[in-house]
């Protein structure tokens, strides 16, 4: 996959922007990543990129001509089917279907959003979707480029060594993971749960759903809402219920 980002700060997307697997692979050029800087096209002799805004206002407004000379030079590096994302407040929620998504196209430009905000006209005639991390805010788009570099990478084919952790990823099957133990097996009185030291493999397997369940149910009840549970899942459901009580 090839990534392009147009940001003003181009140094924030060196190599060793993106950490962990999504790290390696930019370095080993399994993955392109380069940044583009709008003001470096700017034509005008002082380089602005932004200008006051018609209508009055305090504040000023990101200039159309060099973001969008930055995007279509994008672009053009990049295959038939990529796509221009922009990053700002008002976009769909990124999400972990999303990074799935975006995992299948051959490239994508990402547009760092700005806290002064862009001339409208840039966004609908470049952009092919526009997408926010959630509801806060932050001062610009380039973190959360940093926060769809990692989702998007981690999900390509052999970027994980290891493709059974993407599919046990938290969300990947759109429950929250159930907890993890390691030794001692007791600490400061609280002990490990006792299946998991009895080394029955098919309790432990059952112990482990009924635990990502009912959290899920207790921390994240909208990843249940709308979502038909089987007959067996609604037991363990009902069971994790039961022991919460005693
Ligand atoms: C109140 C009008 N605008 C400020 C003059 C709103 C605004 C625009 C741009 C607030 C913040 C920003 C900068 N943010 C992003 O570019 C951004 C963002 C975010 O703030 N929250 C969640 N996801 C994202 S993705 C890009």
């Amino acid at each position: 996959m090839q990534i392009r980002v147009v940001t003003l700060f181009p140094e924030r997307f060196g190599p060793d922007a993106v950490d962990g697997v999504g790290g390696r692979a930019v370095r080993e050029g399994r993955v392109g990543l380069a940044a583009l800087d709008p003001r470096e096209l700017a034509t005008d002799p002082h380089r602005t990129v932004d200008d006051r805004p018609y209508g009055g206002g305090p504040g000023m407004v990101i200039r159309v001509e060099p973001f969008r000379s930055a995007i279509r030079q994008a672009r053009s590096e990049l295959a038939p089917g990529s796509r221009v994302v922009f990053l700002g407040p008002q976009g769909r929620r990124f999400d972990q279907r999303l990074a799935g998504e975006l995992a299948c196209l051959p490239g994508m430009v990402l547009v760092a959003g700005r806290y002064e905000g862009f001339d409208q006209r840039l966004i609908e005639s470049e952009c092919d979707l526009e997408l926010s991390l959630g509801d806060f805010v932050l001062s610009g788009g380039e973190i959360a480029a940093l926060a769809v570099i990692d989702a998007v990478i981690r999900l390509l084919p052999g970027v994980l060594g290891d493709p059974e952790s993407a599919r046990h990823d938290s969300f990947s099957d759109g429950l929250l993971e159930y907890p993890q133990y390691t030794r001692p097996e007791v600490i400061d009185g609280a002990a490990v749960p006792a299946v998991l030291l009895a080394g029955n493999h098919a309790e432990i397997a059952r112990w482990r759903r009924k635990q990502a369940l009912g959290r899920t149910l207790e921390k994240r009840p909208d990843l249940l809402a709308g979502r038909d549970l089987s007959a067996e899942d609604q037991a363990l459901l009902a069971e994790y219920e039961a022991e919460r009580r005693t």
